[in-house]
């Protein structure tokens, strides 16, 4: 299967509630490569070209003063299905109605504090991740070597 690449967004109250650790390492353990990765503050523009699809819901200036309101971690996963891998182990948007097991069902109570954000198909992901990563900041693993823990180099 060709390889994929996802945006995820660790949002505001994952980075405050300290489980920035916890939530990359469940991406992180299925295998998928972190490509990309940012501590940053989403500004109003970005912000609001992100969430472009929900303006004029009820709910539009909630999820952006939301985003906006303190730190995220940004993320571009790649891995082969990464879309639907990265959403099968969020959970429902609702994490009232996320199983057991998944980010949002472990860790979630209500939707407007979903904890993770993740691109929900191929030409949200692509957009996404251009919105949030330049192409230098994007790591090409194919020009690097293994390396172990423990090396024989001295
Ligand atoms: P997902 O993040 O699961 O892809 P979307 O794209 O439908 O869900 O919605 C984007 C974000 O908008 C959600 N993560 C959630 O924070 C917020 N959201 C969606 N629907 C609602 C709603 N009915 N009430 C409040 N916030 C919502």
């Amino acid at each position: 299967m060709d390889l994929e690449r996802t945006l995820v967004l660790v949002k505001p109250d994952g980075v405050q509630r300290g489980l920035v650790g916890t939530i990359i390492g469940r991406f992180e353990a299925t295998g998928m490569k972190i490509v990309g990765m940012k501590l940053m503050q989403v500004g109003e523009g970005l912000a609001q070209r992100h969430y472009a699809e929900h303006e004029g819901k009820p709910f539009y200036e909630g999820l952006v003063n939301y985003i906006t309101a303190a730190p995220v971690v940004a993320l571009c996963l790649e891995g082969p299905d990464a879309i639907a891998i990265t959403r099968k182990l969020m959970g429902a948007t609702n994490p009232s109605d996320a199983p057991p097991g998944t980010i949002r069902g472990d860790f979630g109570v209500e939707i407007s504090r979903n904890l993770v954000h993740g691109s929900a198909n191929a030409d949200d992901a692509v957009r996404e991740v251009g919105l949030f990563f330049s192409d230098e900041e994007l790591i090409d693993y194919s020009r690097s070597n293994d390396v172990w823990i423990v090396s024989d180099e001295g």
